[in-house]
């Protein structure tokens, strides 16, 4: 085992000690004698450091033309590329997820770092004819200010790269909150930043956790931008927050994705899908695949096949080459998936396969769950409405096409969702009658890429998107110029008017 890392916050430029005497670990959730990181349980104290660092960081970060802010993302992507390698082991031991994951979760980074980049030479505005003579009138987009980042677990590397890139890029200095069950991950992050030679402020780090940190920079006076990305419960508390304040705030929140099965799918096709989909990251993706619609045509072969393939699935380590099922997170989300098999049990679902805490051989020292397909469920079942963030699906038989869509939309989320299907005008008509964020056609419901919007629609968000250049509406705000060059006082719907 390697020598636990000791993190520290990063403010002003500085690795500081923080206030807090207390000092919390992360572990590897595949071993759990295994501390990976220990990391300062910071005070509200510390937000105010952070913050004013920031703050005074922005007045000269703002003015530095965008394409030379972009040009320290570039630097950032080429240091991620450098030592993707070493980032995606640190994530395997840290997170748990297996390795090929983990090195995906970094090159989502790399990927939004080009990307992020690129925008420094956009960051288009318009411009437009005024309605009175010799006037001109345009749009620029402009930095909001200070911006606190408050990120999950589940992609340590990718989710805290959408939010900062664009943002800094932006003209935006920022503070970051990680997960407490990332901390490791997150401070290399933020030391390949330092590298690439962000000046001081720009880029602060505190640690510690959400009830104390979290709640401290929401309702920070000075932060002008909350961008959080986790629970459907803790967004609402966020958003109010952010609403009392006045604050920018952009949520991303649950998802309750489904992936339909038409009787004219390629099955083995659906099957690839749905297995990746449902537990892929151990289903510990606002993405993952939790209902499968399947139409009754199709329902017990398909079943069957689904069957088949989760029986073989290698669970394990993430550094073993050959799991493709790692560890939850920690003791409480294993508790947590674990609980929703009580309620789908009694709710008169079927376990069809799994269902268990997984305690074989080496797996005891872990928290690891069998991956699970319940049968028999109905829509309304709570397993077939809440989040349960686990590898734990739920089948769900219907009769049409039409029934299928209207079961997907029955949930209160509307993040990720996917049809197989070869007709292409059922694929069209799902295209635009299924309400979420992402649809995806005879493809997972897992698997955006960065240079699209991410985001989904009812509870899921709040009318945001991430990535692609829609971050950039997140993280700028319109400002309007007329320039007036008659050399008189012209006055707008009265001078140009009988
Ligand atoms: C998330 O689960 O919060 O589409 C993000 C995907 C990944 C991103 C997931 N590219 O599953």
């Amino acid at each position: 085992m390697d020598t636990p890392l000791t993190c520290r916050n990063y403010i002003d430029g500085k690795w500081l000690t923080a206030v807090a005497a207390a000092t919390l670990e992360s572990r590897n959730p595949a071993n759990k004698r295994e501390v990976i990181a220990t990391f300062p349980r910071s005070a509200a104290t510390d937000v105010d450091t952070a913050v004013f660092a920031a703050r005074q960081a922005y007045q000269s970060w703002r003015l530095v033309p965008a394409p030379a802010r972009a040009e320290y993302i570039f630097k950032v992507g080429e240091l991620l590329s450098k030592y993707k390698e070493e980032l995606a082991q640190l994530i395997c031991r840290e997170m748990g997820k297996p390795l090929a994951e983990a090195r995906g979760d970094v090159q989502e980074g790399i990927d939004c770092a080009f990307y992020s980049a690129a925008e420094g030479r956009r960051l288009f505005g318009q411009t437009t004819p005024s309605e009175m003579p010799n006037k001109f009138a345009m749009t620029v987009r402009m930095p909001i200010g200070v911006c606190a980042l408050i990120t999950p677990w589940n992609f340590p590397i990718a989710i805290p790269c959408w939010k900062a890139m664009p943002a800094l890029v932006c003209g935006n200095t920022v503070i970051f909150k990680p997960a407490e069950d990332t901390p490791a991950c997150a401070t290399k992050l933020v030391e390949i930043f330092a590298e690439a030679g962000l000046p001081p402020g720009i880029i602060n780090l505190v640690h510690g956790v959400g009830e104390e940190v979290g709640k401290a920079l929401v309702a920070h006076p000075d932060v002008d931008l909350v961008s959080f990305t986790g629970s459907s419960e803790t967004g609402a508390e966020v958003g109010s927050i952010c609403g009392r304040t006045h604050k920018r705030v952009c949520l991303e929140m649950g998802g309750k994705n489904a992936q339909i099965v038409m009787e004219d799918a390629d099955l083995e096709l659906a099957l690839d899908g749905a297995v990746w989909g449902a537990f892929g990251t151990a289903g510990q993706r606002c993405t993952a695949t939790s209902r499968l619609i399947l139409h009754r045509d199709i329902k017990e072969k398909f079943t069957t096949m689904l069957k088949e393939r989760t029986s073989k699935l290698r669970l394990g380590t993430g550094s073993d080459p050959n799991t493709e099922v790692g560890p939850i997170i920690n003791e409480r989300q294993l508790q947590r998936v674990s609980q929703y098999l009580d309620i789908a049990r009694a709710e008169g679902a079927k376990v069809l396969i799994g269902g268990e805490i997984a305690t074989e051989g080496e797996l005891e020292n872990g928290y690891f769950f069998q991956p699970t397909i319940l049968d028999e469920v109905t829509p309304q079942m709570r397993v077939a409405q809440e989040e349960i963030f686990g590898p734990v699906v739920a089948l769900i038989e219907v009769n049409s096409f039409e029934e299928a869509i209207s079961i997907l939309n029955n949930t209160k989320y509307g993040l990720s969702s996917s049809i197989y299907t070869r007709d292409i005008n059922r694929a069209f008509t799902a295209m635009r009658d299924i309400e979420a964020g992402i649809t995806y056609i005879n493809g997972p419901t897992i698997g955006a890429e960065v240079h699209l919007p991410f985001g989904g629609v009812k509870q899921t968000g709040n009318g945001h998107r991430e990535a692609g250049t829609t971050a950039l509406d997140i993280f700028t705000e319109w400002k309007t110029v007329y320039v007036d060059f008659s050399g008189s006082l012209q006055r707008a719907q009265i001078d140009n008017r009988e």
